[in-house]
């Protein structure tokens, strides 16, 4: 079913949602119910989902496994520890439905839908959103490199005027950046927003605004220091590449967990973009998120 992330009818809610997806959207946003405790890490697909998800796992569960040597990180994938409610209803899982409640709290849970779609007892409670993105040049090269290990369908120049076009799974990606964007400006105590560029670059500054956010007491104390650099180091790409829990198996059945992890990098967009998708892509960014204060430095 998974093969069919990329198959859409029409837009649903103003978003490109997989076909498969559509019936379960209405679910979740009917049923689900959300603790005022609970935390979302949301995300545009390929954004850095998987590295925020270890983060906010090893950050809030830091009193429950402050030891590294027997982290659950090192046992599991963080997308088994932080899952996806919405992927829950799509595909009537209901005893993992039925398990939600009864998730230690806080509940550390995560979602792909465009903010306006998210449940109201999402955005009406007190529950507390990380939000991430990345330079959609990079977004791009990474989603088109997943997704066709998946299933082969497009070439790199016809999925990127569909990207251009804002028809990709969850987008379009302006608008879904916008939205959260947006609310992270009108209401900073329930969405903390981040970007994949600004984590790399100083991730010990931003963890601390993820712990901070989270009212996490990690930042406060003698060992302050030690504790937030040994979540970066279990967090780090290579670390996690090289862990044998993400080399082999599946997430879903068909996501191959390997695949989560690729080059980490910023910047690998030059090595595929010619010069008129650069100025192409440029354009619409500026199109879409000139004057909104949302930017990306993504010429070196
Ligand atoms: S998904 O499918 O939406 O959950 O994918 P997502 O995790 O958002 O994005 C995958 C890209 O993130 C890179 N990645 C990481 N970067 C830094 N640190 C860590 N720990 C990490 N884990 C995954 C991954 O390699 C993908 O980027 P690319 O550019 O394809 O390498």
């Amino acid at each position: 079913m998974l093969k069919e992330l990329t198959s859409f009818k029409n837009l649903f809610q103003d978003f490109w949602c997989p076909t498969f997806y559509v019936e379960g959207v209405n679910k979740f946003q009917k049923h689900f119910d959300a603790k005022d405790n609970d935390v979302f890490v949301a995300s545009f697909p390929k954004s850095g989902t998987t590295w925020l998800k270890a983060l906010t796992f090893a950050i809030a569960n830091h009193q429950r496994f402050s030891s590294v040597d027997n982290h659950p990180l090192l046992s599991s994938n963080p997308h088994e520890l932080v899952p996806y409610p919405e992927f829950m209803y799509s595909n009537d899982m209901h005893d993992q439905i039925l398990s939600l409640s009864n998730m230690s709290e806080p509940r550390l849970l995560s979602t792909h839908l465009p903010f306006h779609s998210l449940p109201e007892s999402i955005t009406k409670s007190n529950c507390k959103i990380i939000y991430i993105c990345r330079n959609p040049f990079d977004t791009f090269v990474s989603a088109w490199e997943f997704f066709t290990k998946i299933k082969p369908e497009f070439t790199f120049e016809e999925a990127f005027e569909k990207y251009c076009n804002g028809i990709t799974v969850f987008g379009p990606w302006w608008s879904h950046m916008l939205g959260y964007w947006n609310e992270s400006i009108t209401t900073p105590n329930k969405v903390l927003f981040l970007k994949y560029e600004d984590l790399k670059e100083d991730t010990v500054f931003h963890v601390k605004r993820i712990a901070k956010f989270l009212d996490s007491p990690i930042i406060q104390g003698e060992e302050s220091s030690t504790v937030i650099e040994n979540i970066i180091k279990l967090c780090r790409f290579e670390k996690m590449k090289d862990l044998e829990v993400n080399k082999s198996g599946c997430i879903f059945d068909v996501l191959e967990k390997k695949n989560f992890f690729r080059k980490g990098e910023i910047g690998d967009w030059m090595n595929y973009f010619s010069p008129s998708m650069i100025e192409k892509l440029s354009k619409i960014i500026e199109e879409k998120l000139g004057g909104s204060g949302l930017s990306f430095k993504v010429h070196s």
